[in-house]
């Protein structure tokens, strides 16, 4: 049977994604014993955020911290987000140490089931820990991989595995060239094997891509 606090969890249409106990390396507030990461992989979450926000106008930030905060408080939990950014939580690195997977030659996390096709939305921090079973991500599927497409689908090459070309991949998809990428979302994301059957839908990569757009022009 799965653990109460997971299925919670699920319930709000998030998925939780990996747990670990702090350090003192995490810079988390005194008295956080555990931290629980969720985010979306599969429909679940963006269907729940279009049921209850106008995609046109709202962002994902915002009802987060709200649908994010009650759920938190249901739990007797505090929240953390990866878009708060002063200075930015250090999500992957926690994910990797909480066993939801490695990372990838394009700097983002893989996940073994979800590939690429997974994003985080908080850490719920609690004071107490659980006896959660530690996961393992089992071995790095990218390190298989001979061919690694991910890192020559990029039709500006913005990545070669060791660094991510921002300002270059900024610049195509805010051209009529990158269009592509604006509809389907990340191509070279697109073309990794893992995890194919978790891609985002049309109307999810298109909301994401414009507000990761809109973000980067607002700077
Ligand atoms: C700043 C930021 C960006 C910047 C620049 C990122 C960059 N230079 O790599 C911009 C705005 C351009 C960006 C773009 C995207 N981002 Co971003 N971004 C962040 C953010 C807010 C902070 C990252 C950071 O600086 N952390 C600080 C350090 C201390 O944290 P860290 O855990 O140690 O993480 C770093 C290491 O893992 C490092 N790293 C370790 N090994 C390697 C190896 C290589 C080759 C590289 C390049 C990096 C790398 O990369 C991380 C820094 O990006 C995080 C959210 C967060 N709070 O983590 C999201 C986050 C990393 N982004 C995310 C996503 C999905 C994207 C996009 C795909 C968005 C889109 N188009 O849909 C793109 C493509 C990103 C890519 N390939 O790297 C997700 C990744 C989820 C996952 N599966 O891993 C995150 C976690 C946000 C989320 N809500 O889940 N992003």
């Amino acid at each position: 049977m799965e653990h109460p606090i997971l299925t919670a969890i699920r319930r709000a249409s998030f998925t939780p994604l990996g747990w670990l106990t702090p350090g003192p390396e995490d810079k988390l507030p005194d008295g956080v014993r555990f931290v629980i990461l969720i985010g979306n992989a599969g429909p679940d979450m963006f269907r729940r955020f279009a049921r209850e926000r106008d995609l046109q106008r709202d962002t994902m930030d915002s009802w987060t911290r709200d649908v994010v905060g009650e759920l938190a408080a249901s739990l007797d939990a505090e929240a953390v987000y990866p878009f708060d950014m002063n200075p930015p939580w250090p999500f992957l690195t926690w994910a990797r140490r909480g066993g939801a997977g490695h990372v990838s030659p394009l700097g983002l996390n893989i996940h073994p089931s979800y590939g690429l096709w997974h994003a985080y939305r908080a850490a719920l921090l609690f004071p107490v820990a659980f006896d959660l079973p530690a996961q393992s991500p089992g071995p790095h599927p990218c390190e298989a991989c001979s061919a690694k497409p991910c890192l020559t689908a990029c039709p500006v090459s913005a990545f070669d595995g060791t660094r991510y070309d921002v300002p270059g991949c900024f610049a195509h998809i805010a051209s009529d060239a990158g269009s592509e990428c604006m509809t389907r979302g990340c191509l070279a994301r697109h073309t990794c094997p893992v995890g194919q059957g978790f891609a985002y839908a049309p109307a999810q990569a298109q909301f994401h891509m414009r507000a990761f757009l809109k973000a980067r022009q607002e700077v």
